[in-house]
């Protein structure tokens, strides 16, 4: 009797953008479960380059920052072997698509998304039409996949809805073209908050380099900006409302020692948040260590980070590629005769 034994894995997107120096809350939220799903499913990454520069880039650093995020992916566990892993400005179906699909997105739809109303007000000298036309790419790079599932942090929910929504109204004028797309939300997922201001989620772009822990930061940077988190005075470790500091500090300690709330508040019963805080920086710090090891080696190695980024971005072309001609085709573009 035959058994089925080549069910189609399900397609995961996701991309981040190298728009600086990666943080603990980019990792613990997003990329560490990117690396967990490489077995299950079919992932594809990327770096979203071309999302970038709806911020003014300084051209070497943003050059530097590509490279270094691309490295420091890898060495966080992206297998190339397994997960095509490629730059966005690198797969030229991408920026096509994109096109195209403004002309299927409304004004109006994209003047609700909180995230631009947010950019638009932080940097209000810029408020350029890519920062308004962002979600429209965003939908693009998944859409070119036949995607299943795209894990995303909260805030990138309401841009992963409007995919679905120009998804399904392009489905509707023409015929089935893609495939509608759900939010993978991860079941141990975090939401690392601000070191300063623990209400507010930790951001790469934030001001104050004391609000983040880079992936990258030095031991010693790690265990000062930890001693300086800002606390409550009831000076007793235990999860309760209104404790977002230590609710924070709680939820990081637990994502990197797997222990539980009940776990960690015995472990800490009658202490002081001192030693507290300075246990979270430790773990933290022993378990950045083999990540930062990782891309020392991979950093000096620029021949092989070309060679699996341009890899990536060949597999990448070659399955984006056929998604497109679809659309063009339904559109009723003249096809090319070369
Ligand atoms: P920026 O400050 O430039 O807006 P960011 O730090 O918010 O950047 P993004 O590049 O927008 O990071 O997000 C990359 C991924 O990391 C997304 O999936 C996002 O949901 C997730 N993420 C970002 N910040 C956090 C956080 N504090 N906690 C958990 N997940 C996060
Ligand atoms: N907008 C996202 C990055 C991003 C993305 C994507 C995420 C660009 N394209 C496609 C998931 C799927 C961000 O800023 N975090």
């Amino acid at each position: 009797m035959e058994t089925p034994t080549t069910e189609r894995k399900k397609v995961i997107f996701s991309a981040i953008q190298p728009s600086g120096t990666i943080t603990l809350g980019n990792y613990l939220g997003a990329l560490k479960n990117w690396i967990s799903l490489q077995d299950e499913y079919r992932c594809i990454y990327a770096l979203a380059d071309l999302h970038t520069i709806t911020v003014r880039q300084e051209p070497a650093n943003f050059r530097r920052n590509t490279l270094e995020a691309y490295a420091l992916l890898l060495a966080c566990g992206i297998d190339v072997q397994k997960s095509p892993f490629f730059i966005q400005s690198q797969v030229c179906t991408h920026a096509q698509l994109a096109w195209i699909l403004n002309c299927y997105t409304q004004f109006g739809e994209l003047q609700r998304m909180t995230q631009f109303k947010d950019k638009a007000a932080k940097h209000a000298d810029n408020v350029n039409a890519g920062l308004f036309t962002y979600p429209s790419l965003m939908a693009a790079d998944i859409l070119l996949y036949q995607t299943d599932l795209v894990p995303v942090g909260e805030d990138q929910k309401q841009h992963l809805e409007l995919a679905r929504n120009i998804a399904e109204r392009f489905n509707g004028i023409y015929s089935p073209t893609f495939t509608v797309p759900d939010a993978y939300i991860p079941k141990n997922g975090a939401r690392v908050m601000s070191l300063q201001e623990p209400a507010r989620k930790m951001s790469k772009s934030d001001e104050n380099a004391n609000a983040y822990v880079a992936v990258l930061d030095k031991p010693e940077d790690i265990l000062r900006k930890f001693k300086r988190a800002v606390t409550d005075s009831e000076a007793c470790v235990r999860r309760a409302e209104g404790k977002d500091g230590i609710n924070n500090l709680m939820s990081i300690y637990a994502c990197v020692t797997g222990l539980t709330d009940e776990q960690i508040e015995k472990e800490f019963e009658g202490k002081g948040y001192g030693d507290f805080k300075t246990a979270v920086a430790e773990a933290v710090i022993e378990h950045l260590r083999p990540i930062q090891a990782r891309f020392a080696d991979f950093i000096k190695n620029k021949d092989y980070l070309e060679q699996c980024y341009t890899d990536g971005a060949q597999k990448a072309l070659a399955v984006s590629a056929r998604t497109l001609n679809k659309v063009m085709k339904k559109v009723g573009f003249l096809p090319k005769a070369f």
